[in-house]
């Protein structure tokens, strides 16, 4: 009876309010369709073309404060991958009469254009595309309308097909056939992303249903959509059969020799009445210092009501939870999407087992002690590092991360060659080698560059100098690595009785040495030639096959001897001369024969060599290129290059040269080039410390203007990569500006880089670095360990990635979004740093 009452006057509540009647979705003035739970985004991110499909583009749905879809446009195959073709979209515009976004979309190399017109329609949205131009006789039963589902967000959930039951598979399971590559749509400047094993064949993806009307996770009122198509079947495919970052497509083929209105389909995605976001309590996952500042930044729908205050609980010995702090919630104000407030729970100073109380949720548990930082860059150090050493076997315990790669070696990339991954071989080799000929002895040493296999030559430079850095200011003599360079062989967990940051300089220096002995200069980079090795998920020394290619082979044979293939699979230098990248790698040289004197004479004597000669060819190569043309002056190298040549010389051209370049580039670009300068002050006299001071002082004034410029106070970015490394590179600076100027910045700022990385963040309150000393740690990230939804201990993420007009986003279910997941080598070891100096700080 009771129940009776309470539904009856629920009806009438529900009834009278209009809240729950206007659903409908309206375009909001940041030019997306909006109501409450529900966001449509119509081309307001692009595909960018860099890496084409980065499955973070098209037409878009939010839904719940989740962005569950994504790639909605004009597409030529069933599951498009990565280098598959994206359209051209030259045109948006925004009809505010219509209630509707038209846009462009054109596939040149086919002369075929397209306009896709969304228009809110009720609770959803309609989609149609129109065409003035029948589709080309190439395109027909290619060309279609796909839109994409997050895998991880609807696999395990139904799906009706026109009434039929089905579950998306967690795990791809489903059919396929192979057709003559003939029919297969070019990819992306002719690239190839799989192996034919010389059958001829493509794969294509058979649908996994076929029907007019589709509810998509009818049980789960957050991811709930339906889907009709009024003239064309709806198709749904599993996009990880070609790729593992692919996702669930729904997709309906343009029909032949039709113009006008050719097809209509209606989304409508559920919106849960009176819905409002969970509030993201963001802290630190780490914990904090009795007497360190503490305060949590709580994220809340702009719909929310913030509440007046939140507790602080201890947990005791017996498990049992005791309020030990209450204070006032206070407004921080509006930032992009959410509100934000803040809670100061600084007073709780007595070292234990916390939680934070916000209303009725409450968080997991953190630690306050003394003790909290001390293993914040252990896992990065002890695992992830040595992981990442490339030409080596490495063992953890049971388990081999990978096996020796590469052991046919590198070969000269063809002049003329434009790289996927963004290099390129300019039109003369600038080596004494031929195009595809074998360069000996460049398989030796270096460091993976990130989630790819690649040695960057650019980044390993900055990598070994962060090493000779760290080694030369906090001289970590941790050892929990064994490195065997006779062996090629590194084995975790194991100490060896060499401190592991002399043996991580030492495995840099012994490819970049390598490139400058064996080639006369630095390589670009050393990677790959074929695009489907490239993309490899798995054991690095299976990426290639071992052996060196020979082309008096067939394809695919392997010589009677076993000593070569004629797999066309070798990795290729690229060695276009970049005497900008030669004068970094001189000071790098320079910097690496210093810390390793005592240890590896030998090779520092070999680094000595390579950084004089190269020092002295890069200046006269430099010299030569014309003054106005600015941009090439330098070419990699910068201010700090001068410093470091500074302090491994003494002599007193470079401190001038290194002066010159400063003070200017200290006006133009004061928060990116300060450390350097702070990095000078050991070397320079006390004038060079004074003149200094004011710019410390305008820093201090850019550090403040941060807290107004976001609740959290650090620098975020809103690139296509996200900002951790900013982050860290922010923290790192206000640690070196408290050691030199305590008196302007104070410790205190430092807190706010380990708060961001560690929980403190938008979207959720995960630790961004894969580390042991966190409660709740990111659990997937872009590692080459990605396909099985993992990570490698001690990863930094780019982490929060905004996405336009106004979503922060960090997937944790998902790890194959590089932009938000991947950590890079130099990213990594640029925390190293930051971890030490900061350990340093908290001393
Ligand atoms: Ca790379
Ligand atoms: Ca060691
Ligand atoms: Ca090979």
């Amino acid at each position: 009876m009771k129940k009776l009452i309470f539904a009856t006057l629920l009806a009438s509540i529900l009834a009278a309010s209009p809240e729950i009647q206007g659903q409908e979705l309206k375009l909001n003035d940041l030019e997306y369709f909006e109501t409450q739970g529900i966001n449509i985004l119509v081309y307001s991110n692009m595909f960018t073309g860099g890496f084409n499909d980065e499955k973070n583009a098209g037409i878009e749905l939010i839904h719940h404060g989740v962005r569950t879809a994504q790639g909605g446009a004009v597409r030529l195959s069933n599951t498009p991958e990565q280098w598959d073709l994206v359209p051209a979209i030259p045109t948006r515009t925004v009809n505010r009469e219509s209630n509707s976004i038209e846009s462009l979309q054109k596939y040149e190399d086919y002369g075929f254009d397209s306009r896709v017109v969304v228009t809110a329609k009720g609770k959803g949205v309609e989609i149609s595309v129109y065409l003035d131009r029948p589709v080309p006789a190439e395109l027909v039963g290619k060309a279609g309308f796909n839109l994409e589902f997050l895998p991880s967000q609807y696999w395990g959930k139904t799906y009706l097909a026109d009434g039929r039951l089905n579950r998306f598979p967690r795990y791809v399971v489903g059919n396929t056939v192979t057709k003559p590559n003939s029919e297969k749509i070019k990819q992306y400047k002719g690239y190839i992303t799989s192996d034919d094993r010389g059958t001829g064949h493509y794969v294509d993806p058979l649908p996994l249903e076929t029907g007019r009307n589709f509810i998509l996770a009818s049980e789960d009122p957050e991811r709930r959509v339906k889907i009709t198509s009024e003239e064309t079947d709806l198709m749904l495919f599993d996009g990880r059969i070609l790729a593992q970052n692919g996702w669930f497509v729904v997709r309906s083929l343009l029909p032949s020799e039709k113009t006008g209105k050719v097809l209509s389909w209606t989304v409508e995605p559920h919106a849960i009445d009176g819905w409002i976001r969970e509030p993201n309590i963001g802290f630190s996952q780490v914990g904090y210092l009795p007497s360190q500042p503490k305060i949590s930044v709580i994220e809340l729908d702009k719909k929310d009501t913030p509440l007046e205050t939140a507790s602080i609980y201890k947990i005791d010995e017996q498990g049992k939870a005791s309020q030990v702090f209450s204070g006032p919630i206070r407004p921080w104000g509006n930032y992009y999407k959410y509100h934000y407030v803040k809670f100061d729970f600084t007073p709780v100073n007595t070292p234990g087992i916390y939680y934070i109380q916000y209303g009725d949720l409450k968080t997991n548990n953190f630690i306050i002690d003394d003790t909290v930082y001390d293993k914040i860059t252990d896992a990065t150090s002890d695992i992830w590092i040595p992981i990442h050493m490339n030409h080596m076997f490495v063992r953890e315990g049971y388990r081999v991360w990978h096996g020796e790669p590469f052991k046919e070696g590198y070969r000269q990339a063809p002049p003329g060659t434009d790289h996927f991954d963004l290099h390129w071989q300019g039109p003369t080799t600038d080596t004494k080698y031929k195009g595809m000929e074998l360069i000996p002895g460049l398989n030796i040493g270096g460091f993976f560059d990130a989630g790819d296999f690649d040695i960057e030559t650019g980044s390993n430079i900055g990598v070994v100098q962060n090493f000779v850095q760290t080694w030369e200011y906090f001289k970590p003599l941790r050892d929990q690595t064994f490195v065997s360079q006779e062996h090629r062989y590194v084995d975790l967990h194991r100490p060896d009785g060499t401190p592991d940051i002399l043996q991580f300089i030492e495995h840099g220096a012994l490819n970049l040495v390598a490139q400058s002995e064996i080639i006369g200069h630095m390589a670009q980079t050393l990677s790959n030639s074929v695009l489907y090795n490239y993309h490899h998920l798995g054991d690095a020394a299976s990426l290639t096959d071992g052996l060196p290619y020979n082309p008096d082979l067939g394809p695919y044979e392997v010589a009677a001897d076993g000593l070569s293939s004629g797999v066309k699979d070798d990795m290729w230098a690229f060695t276009s001369r970049n005497p900008g990248l030669d004068l970094r790698a001189a000071t790098m040289f320079a910097a690496v024969s210093r810390a390793l004197k005592g240890y590896n004479d030998d090779l520092s004597a070999r680094a000595l060599v390579q950084s004089k000669r190269l020092l002295k060819e890069a200046t006269e190569l430099l010299a030569n290129i014309p003054q106005d043309n600015p941009g090439r002056r330098f070419g990699g190298s910068d201010v700090g290059t001068y410093l470091q040549l500074y302090i491994s010389t003494g002599e007193q051209q470079y401190a001038s040269k290194f002066q010159d370049l400063l003070w200017p580039a200290l006006e133009r670009n004061l928060n990116f080039v300060i450390l350097t300068a702070l990095e000078g002050i050991p070397h320079m006299d006390e004038t060079y410390k004074a003149k200094l001071r004011p710019y410390v002082v305008k820093y201090k004034e850019y550090i403040d203007g941060l807290e107004k410029d976001n609740p959290y106070g650090v620098p975020i970015g809103l690139g296509n990569w996200a900002g951790s490394g900013a982050v860290v590179n922010f923290g790192t600076t206000v640690c070196f500006a408290n050691k030199h100027f305590p008196d302007i910045v104070d410790d205190s700022h430092a807190f706010k880089t380990t708060n961001w990385l560690f929980g403190c963040h938008p979207y959720h309150n995960y630790s961004l670095v894969a580390t042991l000393g966190a409660t709740r740690p990111k659990e997937v990230f872009y590692g080459n360990n990605r396909a099985d939804f993992s990570f490698i201990p001690g990863n930094v993420a780019p982490g929060i990635l905004f996405r336009q007009p106004d979503h922060f986003e960090n997937y944790d279910d998902w790890p194959f979004l590089w932009g938000q997941n991947e950590g890079t080598i130099g990213g990594n070891t640029s925390y190293l740093i930051f971890g030490s100096a900061f350990k340093n700080l908290i001393k």
